[in-house]
């Protein structure tokens, strides 16, 4: 088999590249190592910045988004037991987030391809990737065979590969050591997350920093409630029953959100590790990274899947370009291109997450800096229009 560009991954990065490639006339397949119904499956994303919004509209797929999809113009801060309002859409001249859920979004993605009869081959076992250092690069992979004679192996040629194929995919995996360098900091702690669907306890998000550790309150739908809470990274989500996590959360908020807390079974739970993890460069000879594939943010600026997205829209003109005007111009620069935006995205995540969580090993003295810190951003014009303008994302050409 012969395609211009072979992409390995079908999460969210995979599937909108396809689709922006499709739209552009390019020819792409997907390759994605576990069923359609097991990518589904996976609970994580919940905020999406609007230039991953405009996305979806470029390509076509944003109608249910628009129907079902809440417009948030702020977040709540709780700290020492006050709420303090950030009011995204006043400080940064009308800006929104879309809460949608990644699931959805990814459903919405498939569904186009799968009506425009493109091809995704699901279940495509030990994918590996060959020669992107020349001019022609190869892909294999393997399928269940029919008969005795077990796994069928398959080649593909093509011109690009383009890795969306997250943190522990097998592109990055590939490429020598000596022509990549890692970027990496483990946070002591994880995300206890539970999905249920009970009404959420507030309108909008609430971020909390209390004495027993941070808790988010989030959500899919006016029915549908998503739930963290900063844990140990020795804690197992089969530790948690329920009602412990409930009666956790219950004590990391205030008496206005305990009351107000609807609580019932857990559809899904599960514990995250919080990770800042950065490759350069991005670009490997025929081969590209792009998503969690070249960089983990931790969830707590709900950035991930938003670099994802605007990595493969970079990703896509350099494509275009190289196809449309035989320019090499777009390639040579997507490395740096999302870098700037990527480091931008890691410091942002990074400095939200350590306002927010709590870190016995920082002493009584880094307890009280980072009381102080949240008493500016909360009191200061200047410090909530910072947190609110990173919050809401760069737009696509920041600073160019
Ligand atoms: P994904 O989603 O990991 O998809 C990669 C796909 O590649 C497949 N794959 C392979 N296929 C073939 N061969 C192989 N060898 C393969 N190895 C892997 C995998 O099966 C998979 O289908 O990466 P992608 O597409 O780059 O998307 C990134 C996002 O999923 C991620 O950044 C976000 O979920 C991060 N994130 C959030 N991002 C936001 O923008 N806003 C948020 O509110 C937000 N909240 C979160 C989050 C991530 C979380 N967790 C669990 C890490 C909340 C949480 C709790
Ligand atoms: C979510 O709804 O899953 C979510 C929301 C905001 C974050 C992280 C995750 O910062």
């Amino acid at each position: 088999m012969r395609t211009q560009v072979v992409i390995v991954g079908g999460g969210p990065a995979g599937l909108l590249l396809g689709q922006l490639l499709y739209k552009a006339g390019l020819d792409a397949v997907i390759l994605e190592r576990q069923s359609a119904d097991y990518v589904l499956g996976r609970i994580r994303a919940g905020v999406l910045e609007q230039v991953t919004t405009d996305l979806m509209d470029e390509v076509g797929v944003g109608a249910r988004m628009h129907q079902e999809g809440l417009v948030h113009g702020g977040f709540d801060m709780l700290f020492k037991g006050q709420r303090h309002r950030i009011d995204m859409q006043r400080l940064t001249g009308g800006k929104n987030v879309m809460v949608y859920g990644q699931t959805e979004l990814t459903r919405d993605l498939m569904d186009a391809r799968q009506a425009a009869g493109l091809q995704t081959i699901y279940g495509a076992g030990n994918v590996t990737v060959h020669d992107f250092d020349s001019a022609q690069p190869l892909v294999r992979y393997e399928t269940e065979g029919d008969g005795p004679a077990g796994k069928q192996v398959h080649e593909i040629a093509c011109d690009f590969i383009a890795g969306c194929d997250g943190f522990h995919g097998v592109c990055r995996a590939s490429v020598p050591h000596s022509a990549i360098r890692e970027y990496e900091k483990i946070y002591p702690f994880g995300w206890l997350g539970v999905l249920s669907e009970t009404p959420p306890v507030h309108e909008e998000l609430i971020y909390a920093n209390s004495p027993r550790g941070f808790a988010l309150c989030s959500q899919r739908s006016h029915t549908r409630s998503r739930y963290y809470l900063q844990v140990p990274l020795t804690d197992k989500a089969s530790d948690w029953s329920d009602e412990a996590f409930w009666q956790e959360l219950r004590l990391r908020l205030d008496p206005q959100g305990r009351a107000k807390l609807v609580t019932g079974p857990s559809l899904e739970k599960s514990i995250a590790p919080l990770r800042s993890f950065v490759t350069e460069p991005m670009h490997f000879g025929r081969m590209f990274l792009a998503g969690d594939a070249a960089h983990i943010v931790p969830p707590t600026g709900a950035k991930g899947l938003n670099l994802a997205a605007t990595d493969v829209k970079y990703l896509s003109s350099a494509l275009i370009e190289f196809y449309q005007e035989k320019s090499q111009a777009g390639i040579d620069h997507y490395s740096e291109r999302c870098l700037r935006r990527v480091w931008r995205a890691e410091r942002f995540s990074w400095w939200f997450t350590g306002l927010m969580h709590r870190f016995p090993e920082n002493g009584e003295i880094g307890q009280k800096l980072q009381e102080a810190e949240l008493d500016y951003i909360i009191h200061s014009e200047a410090g909530a229009r910072s947190l609110a303008e990173n919050y809401v994302g760069l737009p696509l050409d920041f600073g160019e």
